[in-house]
């Protein structure tokens, strides 16, 4: 640029000292994003340790919020860190690109799906670059196109041929908001994930399913191993997958050939049940009610009840009401005849549909029981000598049989094992287990997901339908599509996609115009990012083995059952088809708090929205990412406050100014260290090496980067503490560029662009991201004096310096000869003195 006025050299030197984000984080990026290799990760033969570092992908949406910008602050610091620590780090970000909201954009705005969500890819990506975001973009995944989707067709046809992809017609929930179908885990509280206060509805459909509970066991099992996951999210699949040992025991029907298989896990208590309760949908109560119109009517009523409650997610606290079929069961155990009633409290999904109920032992056959007047037998007595015979009683541990035939006197839990193997060598019953997790369905009635491989084929195979041959994929969703009608599936609407030829017999055939879940999109893109442009496969077995399991995974707690179940289910199957060697996908999970604006959730309903984009023009990226880390531990939730985001930004103007200040002598190469430092330079050394020892404490615990973030601003406060003796000469140069140096590198993993921005400015050598993080030498750290609080009956007096690690009777003889201590007791009788090593001597007195 030619023709400007050149300013006066004195503006150009203040304008220098000035801390100004909007000049030094724009020209930063421009670099990095020039240098390609800045952020990419290096192959196996690195020579380094591996270490991936992933955070979830956004949904592009078309803008960052807040809650991302926080998931992703906390990557980037760790990512940068451990290349410093000479990690070969893989941090890759990619898009959660299919999904409803690209439909009904599409609706609003007249918009192609697809033409939306590229937009917003793009749109996002200037956002993530604006932040600084140390992505490796040459592994980009985006995936709703077809060089990425084409893979969950062939994982699709995988399935297939190992029976993991099946159809069945099932019960399914509907959203009539979404028009689609929703797995369980889409289902909250009764009402669509998407929409809260839509109530999900039932209906039968012939439907794709994942055999997702054929790893129930082992998706159970793995959750011991994963250590490195919070205990909440082991515990919440743990429920989710809800494993149940018992029995089945077969009732006969009194006076015919039915019988009724019940699951029970308290088989022990078998000689205490009263009646049989059915499902209103068991196939059993479907006969009675066939022969008998009053019953029908009944059972059809019981049936609203329990729909009502199960949309209300009420199931537990469902007022009990059921109806006597006015037939009889027998039980196998004793012979006898129970009544069989139809009751709004048995689902006709779990276990079998069918229980023995027990008054005496169970709480809700208790209640039930007490309305309808049935009998109750107890037939289980604790242990021991008690007066505590209230009923029910639920006890099992400590616990024995009693009435109950041949088994009186057996232990409960050694009961329940020998009658239902008793059951199993008499006919009549067998040991289970079973799971309250089902197996996942796949199929949306949507446009804008992967179109599922199958096709059907009236002429050869009118019962099945079939796969397409793995040569045709990607079964490519068709661009132009008129997704204005609601009604059914809009890829039904497009012959051209629909009309097939069929892979066995060549003649006409269907295209199934389900297509899948998104939750298949994100269930394995983390292994498409270590071989992101692979052509032929969805990446090569060596690439996957090598990065994987991820060191590190961070995100929203919001995902701990459905995704975070969803690609554990399928790292193993991917280990079944022989791809990988890892049985799970992560070795440690992180999940971060929620970022709230006046006491709730950020949120576009609320109103209550922060916009990224405003934070980083007044403030900047570094300030605003870190107040992200700052403001509260990352896995709490954190308030926003924009006087805070001011206060970080002033906090990184001190330090601009100090390390500009000081450049000349941080540039001095290798300045002979003192032997002889002075005092004030021992103190900055002193502070420098306990904040590095506490930061990379952080780091490898449990990333309290709040308070990492705090002893960097004690650290500065050191510095400007000591800036007259540094500038009287006090300090030696290599002190100085010790610390200055020191404070740019601890900078960096939070406040990337004006550690860059420092290092260049103090002559620092190569990248600062790449520069071997500092090690903490403990000698220096080393207090030599520590101060004391004294107390005297519990009330702070004065604090006393004594020598570091000083023992007890040096501490006590320091504070007893304090003159205010002193002062303080005065007349009064020193009756004990307690010395809290290292912390704090209390003075009792009288
Ligand atoms: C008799 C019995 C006696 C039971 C007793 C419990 C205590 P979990 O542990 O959650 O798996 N049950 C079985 N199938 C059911 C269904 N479809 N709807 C509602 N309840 C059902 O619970 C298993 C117990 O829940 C089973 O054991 C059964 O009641 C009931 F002293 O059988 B039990
Ligand atoms: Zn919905
Ligand atoms: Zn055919």
């Amino acid at each position: 640029m030619s023709g400007i006025e050149k300013p006066a050299i004195e503006k150009i030197e203040s304008e220098k000292q000035r801390y100004s984000p909007s000049e030094i984080e724009p020209k930063w990026q421009t670099r990095w994003d020039a240098d390609a290799s800045l952020y990419a990760a290096e192959g196996h033969d690195s020579g380094k340790p591996k270490y991936y570092c992933l955070e979830m992908l956004p949904y592009p949406s078309g803008a960052l919020h807040m809650g991302h910008v926080r998931n992703y602050a906390i990557g980037d610091a760790l990512a940068r860190h451990m290349w410093m620590r000479g990690f070969n780090v893989l941090h890759p970000m990619g898009w959660d690109a299919f999904g409803l909201p690209a439909e009904n954009a599409a609706l609003k705005n007249k918009v192609p799906p697809r033409q939306w969500t590229l937009a917003n890819v793009a749109a996002m990506k200037v956002q993530m670059r604006r932040m600084g975001l140390s992505y490796d973009w040459s592994t980009e995944v985006t995936t709703c196109l077809p060089d990425y989707y084409r893979w969950n067709q062939w994982f699709f046809l995988k399935m297939f041929e190992k029976g993991l992809a099946y159809r069945k017609k099932s019960k399914v929930n509907w959203c009539p908001e979404c028009q689609t179908v929703l797995a369980n885990e889409q289902v909250v509280g009764g009402c669509c994930w998407r929409h809260e206060d839509t109530v999900v509805e039932q209906r039968d459909l012939t439907q794709w399913f994942f055999r997702i509970t054929r790893y129930a066991d082992e998706l159970l099992q793995g959750l011991d191993k994963l250590e490195g996951w919070p205990e909440k999210v082991r515990t919440m699949q743990r429920n989710w997958i809800g494993r149940s040992e018992g029995a089945l025991v077969d009732f006969s029907v009194a006076g015919s050939d039915a019988k009724v298989t019940v699951f029970t896990t308290r088989v022990d208590t078998i000689f205490g049940a009263t009646s049989v309760q059915l499902a209103p949908e068991h196939a059993v109560s479907k006969a009675f009610a066939l022969e008998d119109d009053a019953l029908r009517i009944q059972i059809e009523e019981l049936l609203e009840q329990q729909k009502k409650a199960r949309e209300t997610d009420a199931l537990g606290a469902i007022e009990k009401h059921g109806v006597f079929t006015g037939r009889y069961a027998i039980n196998p155990f004793n012979g006898e005849r129970v009544p069989i009633w139809v009751a709004n409290y048995i689902l006709a999904d779990y276990g079998t549909g069918a229980i023995m109920s027990v008054p005496a032992h169970d709480e809700r056959d208790f209640e039930f029981a007490q309305k309808y007047a049935l009998p109750m037998r107890r037939v289980i007595a604790p242990n021991v000598d008690t007066n505590d015979l209230a009923l029910p009683y639920t006890g099992e541990d400590e616990a024995v049989l009693i009435d109950s035939g041949e088994w009186t006197g057996e232990n409960c839990l050694e009961a329940q094992e020998k009658m239902a193997a008793f059951a199993k060598s008499k006919g009549f019953g067998t040991p289970t287990v079973t799971y309250r997790l089902k197996d996942w369905g796949v199929s949306r009635q949507r446009y804008w997901g992967t179109p599922i491989p199958m096709v059907y084929c009236d002429t050869c195979s009118p019962d099945e339908p079939l796969p397409v041959s793995e040569s045709e994929l990607p079964i490519l969703l068709p661009e132009q599509i008129d997704i204005t009608q609601t009604n059914g599936s809009p890829l039904g609407r497009v012959a051209e996609f629909v009309n097939a030829k069929c892979p066995r017999c060549g003649g006409a055939a269907r295209r199934e115009t389900d297509t899948m879940d998104t939750f298949v999109d994100s269930s394995w893109y983390f292994y498409r990012y270590t071989d992101a442009k692979n052509s032929t496969a969805p990446f090569d077995s060596d690439k996957a083995n090598y990065w994987f399991p991820i060191d590190q995974y961070i995100g929203g707690v919001e995902h701990a059952i459905l995704h975070l179940i969803y690609s554990r289910f399928w790292t193993k199957v991917m280990r079944d088809l022989g791809l990988i060697n890892n049985d799970e996908p992560a070795e440690r999970l992180f999940t971060q708090g929620m970022v709230i604006k006046d006491g709730a959730k950020m949120s576009k309903s609320k109103g209550n929205v922060v916009s990224p984009d405003l934070m980083i023009e007044r403030y900047g990226a570094d300030a605003t990412r870190m107040y992200a880390l700052f403001a509260a531990p990352p896995d709490r939730d954190l308030e926003w406050q924009e006087e805070g985001v001011a206060g970080i930004s002033r906090f990184l103007s001190r330090v601009h100014r100090l390390v500009t200040k000081y450049a000349a002598t941080c540039a001095t190469p290798n300045a002979p260290s003192e032997s002889s430092e002075t005092s004030a330079g021992q103190a900055l050394l002193r502070r420098l090496h306990q904040t590095i020892a506490k930061i990379t404490h952080d780091f490898d615990g449990r990333w309290h980067f709040n308070t990492s973030i705090s002893s960097i601003m004690i650290l500065v406060n050191e510095i400007t503490a000591n800036e007259s003796a540094m500038d009287a000469g006090e300090v030696s140069p290599s002190a100085m560029a010790e610390v200055l140096r020191g404070l740019t590198l601890l900078l960096a993993p939070f406040a990337p662009f004006l550690a860059a921005e420092l290092w260049e400015t103090m002559g620092g050598n190569g990248v600062v991201f790449r520069t071997q993080w500092p090690i903490a030498n403990e000698d220096l750290a080393r207090e030599d004096e520590v101060e004391i609080p004294v107390q005297v009956n519990g009330k702070l007096v004065n604090v006393v310096k004594v020598p570091a690690e000083s023992d007890e009777a040096t501490v006590k003889s320091a504070a007893l000869a304090d003159a205010k201590v002193i002062a303080r007791i005065e007349g009064k009788t020193v009756v004990k003195v307690i010395v809290v090593p290292g912390k704090l001597v209390n003075l009792v007195v009288k």
